[in-house]
């Protein structure tokens, strides 16, 4: 957990830049309570909800996580160009409606999120940091923007956003990729080692019922929050977009880092729509041949589903 535990490996340090967020908060979760894991600060962006809500949001699953010495910051309000947007239909007023929230017990740090990021990544080691964001790309943009030696110098970018096979807040679009397509531009033109898990993934990574009981059986005070969290979701995904059960995006990332086994990956071209009509903000894959030996971009393109909620349950089983 953290950066302690299991002296057989060493755990992959990353940024969780996100915006609680019901799957969010079940991220920070699993990279939490997963040992493979150090989780050396986490990054708030607008997104879901206000940057005012998801700061409050990701402190309260801290707490509830038992998350300790790891930097909170609190980023970007708005996108760079478009008007904002939050996904209330989906997240609620709150951000993270359904349980109810402790008050934090820390506070986010004084710096900003763009700061931290550039600060932890030219502090590490060259090449140990990997990006995680789960949110709009506003922060990493900006920080990208702010130091470019950021670019050579993190491990890689593992982003849930996009998807090539259609959207979700538009038919061509992925929400978090959308709200802020500029700044995907900038983030998926970086000569970074990129991985987007999008829709074509997260949408097999279903709670199921089974799903539901594997966690209900944990019967801790976290589990019962992801329960809770579960339930809500469950809801507004039935109710705004007809699915059965509903699709759980963000640990899908964080998952990925921990076993690369989880998941099929291809390198593929990816490049972000800025001026369409209808695919404003789409996630365009050139699948039509092997990918050019400079391409950085790759996708991920289906799930290990008893796999990734096996990690899921695990970390939760740590975390006590
Ligand atoms: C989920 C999200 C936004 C809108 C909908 N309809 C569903 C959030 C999730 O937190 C996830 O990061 C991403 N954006 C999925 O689009
Ligand atoms: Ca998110």
């Amino acid at each position: 957990m953290g950066g302690s535990a299991n002296l057989n490996i060493m755990p992959r340090k990353i940024i969780l830049d996100c915006d609680p967020g019901h799957d969010d908060a079940i991220a920070m979760i699993l990279a939490w309570g997963n040992p493979e894991i150090d989780l050396v600060a986490v990054t708030t962006v607008h997104g879901n909800q206000t940057i005012e809500k998801v700061t409050r949001n990701a402190l309260a699953v801290a707490t509830i996580a038992g998350i300790t010495g790891v930097p909170f910051a609190a980023g970007a309000h708005r996108p760079l160009v478009r008007t904002p947007e939050v996904a209330d239909s989906i997240h609620g007023e709150s951000g993270l409606d359904g349980p109810v929230l402790p008050s934090p017990t820390f506070e986010a740090s004084p710096m900003h999120a763009v700061d931290l990021i550039i600060d932890t990544v030219m502090r590490a080691e060259p090449g140990t940091i990997t990006l995680v964001p789960t949110g709009a790309l506003t922060n990493i943009a900006l920080a990208v923007r702010k130091e470019p030696r950021i670019a050579s110098r993190v491990k890689e970018v593992v982003l849930m956003g996009g998807g090539y096979h259609g959207g979700n807040w538009s038919a061509a679009a992925e929400f978090n990729i959308v709200i802020d397509p500029e700044a995907a531009h900038i983030v998926f033109n970086e000569k970074w080692k990129l991985t987007m898990v999008g829709l074509d993934v997260t949408h097999q990574a279903l709670a199921t019922p089974q799903v539901v009981a594997a966690i209900a059986a944990v019967d801790t005070a976290p589990a019962r929050f992801v329960l809770e969290l579960l339930d809500f979701f469950a809801q507004t995904y039935k109710d705004a977009q007809g699915f059965d059960f509903p699709p759980v995006h963000d640990p899908c990332a964080v998952a990925l880092v921990i076993d690369p086994s989880v998941m099929t990956v291809v390198k593929v071209p990816l490049d972000i729509e800025l001026t369409g009509t209808h695919t404003l903000g789409m996630t365009v894959a050139d699948f039509r041949s092997v990918a050019p030996d400079d391409c950085t971009t790759h996708a991920a393109t289906s799930l290990d589903h008893a796999k990734f909620w096996a990690l899921i349950v695990d970390a939760l089983e740590r975390i006590g």
